[in-house]
């Protein structure tokens, strides 16, 4: 089934809002019905002691005891609606954390509208801010990333009243974390529907991919937009994308690399990476697999080794039959090649690959059959890159699937969001709490810099300085699609002082693109602190 196709169903089945909302949350609470009932049957009573399981004064998404040893397992709220007042309820299928730790969620206009609706969440308090576009337009289908300055660019977009769907727009839109506020870039050369934007180590935005306002033809050329001149620049038919990674699937996977490179990672059998010095690709590697159709990546801690897990062999709807196999690359090898690593337990398409403030990765959501939202994987796997293993976690209610989003928050939880089918839609977000978080006190950050200089060492002051082993930078999530285009955990040095730590920031661009980032300390049981935000240029 087509974009247009699913949208057409889900706008006409969904008409009364009020039918939608009440539908939505009837779902919700039957699901939950059955699974406390199954936690109970199957568990017992889990005890609810620890500081970390207590709602938050005012939040939505109150703990469940969904988990039967939430020290291994983790745990999940339940789910709670993404309704703001005076706001029509929305999808989380687009996500971006905000660097006031707060976190944006956008989607399609409603039925009625012309201007995409938007919202922003306290995943604390629970309490949520109606920010739609003031303008008419659609930004479902976007390109998104943030800029140095924090601010998240919005590229593309779905065009209303197309002939033919998946056509694209040509529109770029900003929005200012600070003031909350959305304002019109300069237009692209090129109109892209399910783009992918990613920051460059100096600060320009790299944007590809993606079909034009025709709907028929896939993006070769790529472009790159400097934030400080509002200024797009297409690039010279040299950096045009390889034949073979241009595809019905858009939004590949690209990320960069320490080398300054950056690598396209998936969808494609084919692996390729780009010189943005010299506007050129090459060639790096084949993987085992082959086509991974919505498989997402991450670039794993040290930033030499990148993950790719799930996805399908098959193209395009109806999105074939997933497979849980998982495969990493290391550019620490003097010919970087694909390597199977620990298989998951289940297969998913669809899924997200979220960081976590340890370094580990979560896999959750996606689904295991054929179908854009079928057979929806609730149990996520939590990856070691170490060892390369997957380790279950405690089952989350709601399915996850196609258009969901997941992104750690500043305190080290994990927000989920997203997702539906051609006969609802999910308007609710739940938040996980992983094991770390039940695994004793947490270390504290008392103060940080508000800025970090590329290569200067900066000081940390914390009470809990001698118990701290790891030190780290962790770029915002910013997500739609099953893929986060920005993902990356950066491991500091840094010396233990009294009462201090002093560390040294990335040497460049190449290893933290510039921008604000979430500094988390980590103590010698493996328990995160809530982090801070620090801009990084
Ligand atoms: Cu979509």
């Amino acid at each position: 089934m087509t974009e247009s196709t699913q949208r057409h169903s889900t706008d006409s089945a969904l008409s009364p809002e009020i039918t939608l909302r009440v539908r939505s949350l009837a779902s919700t609470i039957a699901a939950v019905l059955a699974l406390l009932l199954i936690a109970g049957g199957l568990y017992g009573r889990g005890k609810q002691t620890s500081a970390e399981r207590q709602p938050e004064p005012g939040s939505l998404a109150k703990p469940l005891v969904s988990a039967p040893v939430p020290g291994k397992m983790g745990e999940w709220t339940v789910p709670a609606m993404l309704c703001a007042p005076d706001q029509a309820c929305l999808v989380g299928g687009n996500a971006a954390v905000l660097h006031n730790g707060n976190v944006l969620f956008y989607y399609y206009p409603p039925p009625s509208g012309t201007n995409s609706i938007a919202l922003v969440l306290d995943a604390v308090s629970g309490q949520l801010k109606d920010v739609s576009l003031p303008f008419a337009m659609d930004i479902f289908c976007s390109g998104l990333s943030f800029m140095p300055n924090g601010q998240l660019l919005v590229t593309g977009g779905n065009l209303p009243g197309a002939a033919i769907g998946h056509s694209g727009t040509f529109n770029a839109v900003i929005f200012d974390p600070v003031t909350l506020s959305w304002s019109s870039a300069q237009n692209m050369n090129y109109a892209r529907w399910y783009p992918s934007t990613v920051e460059l180590p100096g600060g320009t935005m790299l944007e590809l991919s993606g079909n034009d306002n025709t709907g028929m033809v896939r993006q070769k050329v790529m472009e790159t937009y400097n934030y400080q001149t509002n200024a797009w620049t297409v690039l010279p038919p040299s950096a045009d994308m390889p034949p073979t990674t241009l595809h019905w699937s858009a939004y590949p996977r690209m990320v960069v690399l320490p080398s300054g490179m950056v690598f396209l990672a998936a969808p494609d059998t084919m692996s390729y990476e780009f010189n943005p010095s010299t506007n050129t690709w090459s060639y790096v590697a084949e993987n085992n697999f082959g086509f991974r159709f919505y498989a997402p990546h991450v670039l794993l801690p040290g930033l030499q080794r990148v993950l790719v897990a799930g996805g399908s062999a098959v193209e395009g709807p109806p999105q074939g039959v997933s497979t849980n196999t998982a495969e990493v690359i290391d550019f620490s090898a003097s010919s970087p090649a694909w390597n199977y690593t620990g298989s998951m337990t289940y297969a998913r398409i669809n899924h997200n690959l979220v960081l976590l403030a340890d370094g580990t990765v979560l896999a959750v959501g996606g689904g295991g059959g054929s179908g854009a939202y079928l057979s929806p994987v609730l149990t996520p796997e939590l990856y070691n890159p170490t060892t390369g293993t997957w380790t279950l976690m405690a089952p989350q209610i709601v399915p996850r699937t196609y258009h969901s989003t997941g992104v750690l928050l500043p305190d080290g939880r994990v927000l989920s969001a997203g997702s539906n089918d051609t006969g609802s839609m999910e308007e609710t977000y739940e938040i996980f709490s992983p094991p770390y978080l039940f695994q004793g006190p947490r270390p504290v950050i008392s103060s940080v810099p508000a800025a970090l200089s590329y290569g200067a060492n900066f000081t940390v002051t914390t009470p809990d300085a001698a118990s701290i082993v790891r030190m780290a930078l962790i770029k915002p999530g910013v997500t739609t699609h099953a893929d986060a285009f920005d993902q990356r955990y950066v491991d500091l040095t840094f010396t233990i002082g009294s009462g201090q730590i002093t560390a040294t920031a990335p040497a460049s661009g190449n290893y933290a693109p510039p921008g604000y980032y979430m500094l988390v300390i980590v103590n010698s049981s493996g328990v995160p602190s809530v982090m801070r935000f620090v801009q990084v240029g």
